[in-house]
């Protein structure tokens, strides 16, 4: 069935003119971050062959869409299509007869009309921030001659003017039997399905592969979910049941600079572990969306947005004061204790939260005042000399927990949102919002608050786990609406 295209298999190629966003929609569609892959280029020209993206699941290809080079002279290939159908009007056989007896004069618009020769569907890209050009129109013309079904794509580079935006629809409407938006730099999983369900609209003889590749998204979607509160729990929990140590001898014990000094170094290594621990989860969210490009450098410099030297931002993160006394985190022996919620959730700074992904907990604690370690002299047990040990835990903020859980939720958000067709930042943009653990249901609050408990204790209660774990699944997938 000629180059391009097999028999069984639907295929798509995404069309039009040099930097329309061809690239960047298929790799936003196609979760593909792999510059080796897919090439997306402020350079005209990058994508000089058609370009074969299989779609497969359960190593089946199911679908397939093809990349091509732009549209390079659309006007004067018109003209050539025309005076190829003479006095009649042009249609598939000109478009066929056009790539094969054109090719020397025009390479890119022969190489980007055989695979529709074949029989593949069109999907047509433009940036309706352009005005409407002559040779738009021609492209519009050539693809209708085409006969294949087609699709057009707003792909919005900036804010389009309405008018503008208007006389484009209107246009399209015209030789196209769809037109749609889609966001390739800003496009989420719920656009991405919606324009496969498009495509369903548009190439109904092959209905079935594609709804299979709607359902296997799904279901995929479900499984990540799954994963993604797998890391987190998993984050949790040795964080919040970290604790490093130390021998310390009688002699520093009783010399106050020596022992301070010691606690020094172990809140610094306490701190160090800690912000392993979040990386360690974070590169496991990315991996687990497919993004290989985001860079997780622990850079301080990067922290953008957040500004928690003021009441008003820290007082978004973690649970308010009566959540958390609803939730239990005061109860017992607690009572009367000063637990200013300001000091708290201030000392720990800002970075872990906004989670510019880009600052470790380490660098976000650095700002600050160090928050107040646990540190236990003695009672773990035969160390070395008279048995002693000095211990570093986690801090005594009543909101620590609900701070790291609130932290890794938004930043989950952030990764979810970030498109796989944007190229230009490294880092992740985490913007200033509201705190998520605060919209919990109060029992999802409560379970959550004595599941922290035992870990801060240091023994998970293995008996609640599998709850927690739901009750993360469901706050992930609440997460995604927003
Ligand atoms: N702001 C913005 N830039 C885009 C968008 N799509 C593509 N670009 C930029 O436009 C240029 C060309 O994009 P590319 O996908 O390679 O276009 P192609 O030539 O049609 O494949 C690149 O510099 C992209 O970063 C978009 O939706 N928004
Ligand atoms: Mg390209």
């Amino acid at each position: 069935m000629g180059t391009w295209l097999s028999e069984e298999i639907p295929a798509f190629a995404v069309v039009g003119r040099v930097n329309a966003g061809k690239s960047a929609t298929l790799a936003t569609l196609l979760e593909i971050d792999d510059d080796e892959l897919l090439r997306i280029s402020a350079t005209p020209g990058e994508t000089t062959d058609v370009l074969p993206l299989p779609v497969r699941y359960d190593g089946e290809e199911l679908l397939r869409f093809l990349d091509t080079p732009g549209f390079q002279q659309p006007v004067e290939a018109m003209r050539e299509i025309q005076k190829l159908a003479g006095n009649g009007v042009p249609g598939p056989a000109e478009i066929a007869r056009f790539t094969k007896e054109c090719r020397q004069r025009f390479p890119d618009e022969a190489r980007l009309l055989e695979p529709l020769v074949e029989g593949a569907g069109v999907i047509y890209v433009v940036d309706p921030c352009k005005p409407l050009r002559d040779t738009f129109l021609a492209e519009i013309e050539i693809l209708r001659w085409t006969g294949r079904p087609r699709l057009a794509l707003l792909n919005p580079q900036a804010e389009p003017s309405p008018e503008l935006e208007r006389e484009w629809r209107e246009r399209l409407g015209t030789s196209f039997n769809l037109v749609r938006t889609f966001h390739a730099h800003d496009a989420r999983f719920d656009e991405r399905k919606r324009l496969l369900e498009v495509l369903l609209q548009i190439e109904e003889h092959h209905a079935s592969h594609i709804r299979r590749v709607i359902e296997a998204m799904d279901n995929e979607m479900h499984d990540r979910r799954e994963e993604a509160a797998e890391a987190i729990l998993d984050f949790l929990e040795k964080s919040l049941t970290l604790r490093v140590s130390e021998p310390i001898d009688v002699r520093d014990r009783s010399v106050p600079s020596r022992s301070e000094k010691k606690k020094a170094e172990l809140e610094e290594r306490y701190f160090k572990k800690l912000g392993d621990l979040e990386l360690t989860c974070l590169k496991k969210l990315l991996k687990i969306y497919r993004h290989n490009l985001i860079k997780l450098d622990v850079d301080p410099e990067r922290h953008a947005g957040l500004d928690l030297a003021t009441a008003e931002t820290w007082q978004k993160w973690g649970l308010s004061r009566w959540q958390l006394a609803a939730a239990g985190a005061v109860a017992g022996g607690a009572a009367g204790a000063v637990f200013d919620l300001g000091v708290g959730v201030h000392s720990l700074g800002a970075g872990t939260v906004i989670g510019a992904l880009g600052g470790g907990t380490m660098a976000f604690f650095k700002g600050g005042a160090l928050p107040e370690l646990r540190v236990i002299g003695g009672g773990l047990g035969k160390l070395r000399g008279d048995g002693q040990a000095m211990v570093v835990g986690p801090p005594e903020s009543l909101n620590f927990s609900w701070i790291l859980l609130d932290s890794m939720l938004v930043r989950h958000r952030g990764i979810l949102a970030r498109a796989h067709g944007k190229r230009d930042t490294a880092a992740l943009e985490v913007s200033e919002q509201d705190s998520l653990v605060r919209n919990f249901p109060s029992d999802r609050r409560s379970l959550l608050q004595k599941w922290f408990a035992s870990c801060l204790k240091g023994s998970p209660d293995r008996g609640k786990e599998p709850e927690v774990f739901a009750e993360l699944v469901k706050s992930l997938e609440e997460a995604e609406e927003k």
